[in-house]
């Protein structure tokens, strides 16, 4: 079944309305939904402002009240088939009498999963899979967590330009520009989980919050995660009240990783040493890795990565670079090279 261009461009606007600013980090997928009449104009259109809030069908079908008989509901997601925090909207569209509707992503959440069948059985035209990348994308970590059963994982580090993350003496402070710290709070935010192991949390002492430039509170934290068997002395900054922090007694990321997806936990923004990364990349549970890289040498010092057992070339762990962007500083001294990358290989297992 094709779609009209008129459908095409309520998908596009439908997208652009779901990513609209300000709507809480939470478990929920950013979803729009643009109601068309008949003759192609735009009758109403919502957007999901996060849990516990309308769905974006409901919120457009709210807006058209009874224009929305005949319609077509053009959405970025499949309408869920479940009773959660709110009701089916495939049975709120049936009820509504829209006659067709067109979605771009296939819902695979397990508890919402079946809209499509429920309304075509209900005997609404039903189209899905149009524009279905840029929907994915709206919702990356959301889409890789429902496929995957575990969050996606970003790994952050900053480097000298020799790779290393501390000097001999240990010390690290301002290895990474002001420009990269303030970059690494924008990352942080976009995640809603900072992973570090209790090694850091012992010997760094790390807040892991989200601080703006003018170190405003923000309200919508992410959740401290730290992992590991050692238990976390009161006085650590982590455990202020700043956001909610969990401690995940384990060594193992494949369990770490089990916890938090329980927990509805989709993106985690990995900040721990050099230990907890090798264990997450010979895990292979490194999905992205984002490094800020800094024009200074050291020549001896800690590695950002600890042993990955590579003992020879041919055994490298390879990184497919997705995006280069240089931070510049006011003086043009500080400046960093952040390089994003997702691993092509894994550490071989010895
Ligand atoms: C949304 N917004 O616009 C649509 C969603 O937590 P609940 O009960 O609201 O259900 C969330 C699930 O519903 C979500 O994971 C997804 O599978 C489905 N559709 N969710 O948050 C929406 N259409
Ligand atoms: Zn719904």
């Amino acid at each position: 079944m094709t779609t009209s261009e008129a459908e095409r461009l309520a998908m596009q606007r439908a997208l652009a309305i779901a990513a609209t600013p300000g709507v809480p980090m939470g478990p929920n997928p950013r979803v729009g939904c643009v109601l068309l009449a008949p003759d192609g104009s735009t009758i109403a259109e919502g957007f999901h402002r996060g849990a516990g809030t309308p769905h974006a069908e409901a919120a457009a079908l709210a807006e058209a009240g009874d224009a929305a008989r005949g319609a077509t509901a053009v959405v970025t997601l499949e309408p869920c088939n479940h009773t959660g925090r709110t009701g089916p909207c495939s049975e709120a569209l049936l009820a509504a009498g829209v006659r067709r509707v067109v979605f771009a992503q296939p819902d695979a959440n397990p508890v919402a999963v079946g809209g499509a069948g429920r309304l075509r059985e209900g005997g609404v035209e039903v189209v899905g899979g149009v524009m279905i990348e840029e929907a994915q994308a709206l919702n990356r970590a959301w889409t890789f967590a429902i496929a995957r059963r575990r969050p996606f994982v970003t790994w952050k580090f900053a480097t000298t330009l020799d790779g290393r993350s501390a000097a001999a003496d240990g010390t690290s402070r301002w290895v990474s520009s002001r420009a990269a710290r303030l970059d690494t709070h924008r990352l942080r935010a976009l995640c809603d989980t900072m992973l570090v192991g209790t090694g850091t949390v012992l010997v760094d002492d790390p807040e892991l919050t989200v601080r703006d430039e003018v170190d405003e509170p923000v309200t919508d934290q992410p959740l401290r995660a730290v992992m590991g068997l050692r238990d976390l002395p009161a006085d650590r900054r982590v455990l202020n009240d700043r956001a909610e922090t969990v401690h995940l007694r384990t060594r193992d990321p494949h369990e770490a990783l089990a916890r938090l997806h329980e927990l509805d936990r989709q993106h985690v923004f990995l900040e721990g040493g050099p230990q907890l990364a090798g264990a997450f990349l010979t895990a292979g549970l490194v999905d992205e890795v984002v490094t800020y890289v800094a024009p200074m040498l050291l020549g001896s010092g800690a590695s950002a990565v600890a042993d990955l057992g590579v003992a020879t070339i041919a055994d490298a762990v390879h990184l497919h670079v997705t995006d280069v962007t240089v931070l510049r500083g006011h003086d043009g001294e500080d400046t960093n090279v952040r390089l994003t990358m997702r691993p092509t290989t894994l550490p071989r297992r010895t």
